[in-house]
């Protein structure tokens, strides 16, 4: 046996050993990269039930015969799914008890009624999947919700903006005290992720598979994202000026921001959801400038000064369709 290695082995252990130490070293990069988002700020789940803004729309008949309805269960769930079991087609759906996309519990009396607003154009695959599975999600929670589909019906650029804004103005007319803005594209994960609003405004997709269940910074709040209906008209809505992709939300909270008010989040194992994968939209090239010229004030629109050509409204049993022309 040689007494020292010959020079190729010895060549062959550096190499190894360099690679190794590269890899451990991109691994503890990515680490702490992403630690402080992993762990983003959230509400202890011993608080949510404090926090939740308790409210319900005044249309729907109160029933004496029955109990209130209770949360604790809902809200200590922790059934999930992972990614890769959430069904593309949902087999065991039944469309009982919907009604132009609204639900009501039977057996107890709400605490909370939630308009569901989901903005769409031209994406009626994620729309199948997206329908009956949200409806089988949320008839376990206990809650009163409506889905409003707010369609762009032209072919004009998209603008989510103004389709948020005229949505609501519908939502705010039938009284719901609560606005959930929905992705057609994301499904929730966590059956503890009620579907309510809370005091402040509140992210709800925090943790999404695309992003390995990372929030990417700390104003984000596209995706899914709970706002009281007082609060909504109070901002002012979104700006109706951004049009194609991105910026209207970060637009919306620096809005949020400046009328002092929180963005809070459930804990990440309540706030995960499953992307339908899909193409990404053009990006607004704009969008910067048009973030930093509101900032300014120069622009002061939104809920109160959103225009539009005509809007129809259609009901289907598992949503009520608001269809825009803009
Ligand atoms: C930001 C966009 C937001 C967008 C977010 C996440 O960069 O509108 O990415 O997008 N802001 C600007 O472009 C100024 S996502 O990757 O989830 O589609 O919501």
């Amino acid at each position: 046996m040689p007494k020292w290695l010959p020079i190729n082995k010895l060549f062959q252990i550096r190499i190894t050993t360099c690679v190794a130490s590269i890899l451990c070293l991109i691994a503890l990069i990515q680490f702490f990269a992403s630690y402080g988002q992993y762990n983003y700020s959230h509400l202890p789940r011993e608080h949510i039930y404090n926090n939740l803004y308790i409210n319900v729309n005044p249309h729907l008949v109160v029933k004496k015969s029955i109990p209130e309805c209770k949360y604790e269960e809902v809200l200590q769930s922790t059934k999930s799914l992972s990614s890769w079991e959430v069904p593309k087609v949902s087999d065991k759906f039944s469309v009982k008890d919907l009604m132009n996309g609204s639900y009501a519990p039977e057996t107890c009396n709400p605490l909370f009624s939630v308009a569901i607003l989901v903005t769409y154009r031209n994406r009626q695959s994620q729309l199948d999947v997206f329908l009956p599975y949200i409806h089988n999600f949320l008839r376990k929670q206990n809650i009163h919700y409506k889905i409003f589909l707010v369609e762009q019906q032209d072919n004009k650029a998209w603008n989510k903006g103004m389709l948020y804004n005229i949505g609501v103005k519908y939502a705010i007319a039938e009284k719901f005290p609560c606005l959930i803005l929905h992705d057609v594209d994301l499904l929730p994960l966590d059956e503890g992720n009620l579907y309510a609003c809370l005091k402040q405004p509140r992210h709800i997709s925090a943790s999404i598979d695309k992003f390995r269940y990372v929030l990417t910074y700390k104003s984000l709040v596209g995706g899914v994202l709970a706002i009281r209906a007082d609060q909504y008209v109070e901002l002012n809505g979104f700006s109706n000026r951004f049009t194609g992709w991105g910026g209207e939300d970060d637009d919306f909270a620096a809005r949020i921001a400046a009328h002092k008010l929180d963005i809070l989040r459930f804990p990440p194992e309540l706030s995960r959801y499953t992307m339908i994968v899909h193409p990404q939209e053009a990006k607004n090239t704009q969008r910067h400038n048009i973030m930093d010229e509101n900032k300014k004030g120069m622009n002061k629109d939104g809920y109160d000064s959103v225009e539009y050509a005509t809007v129809s409204v259609k009901t289907h049993r598992l949503f009520t369709m608001i269809g825009v022309k803009l």
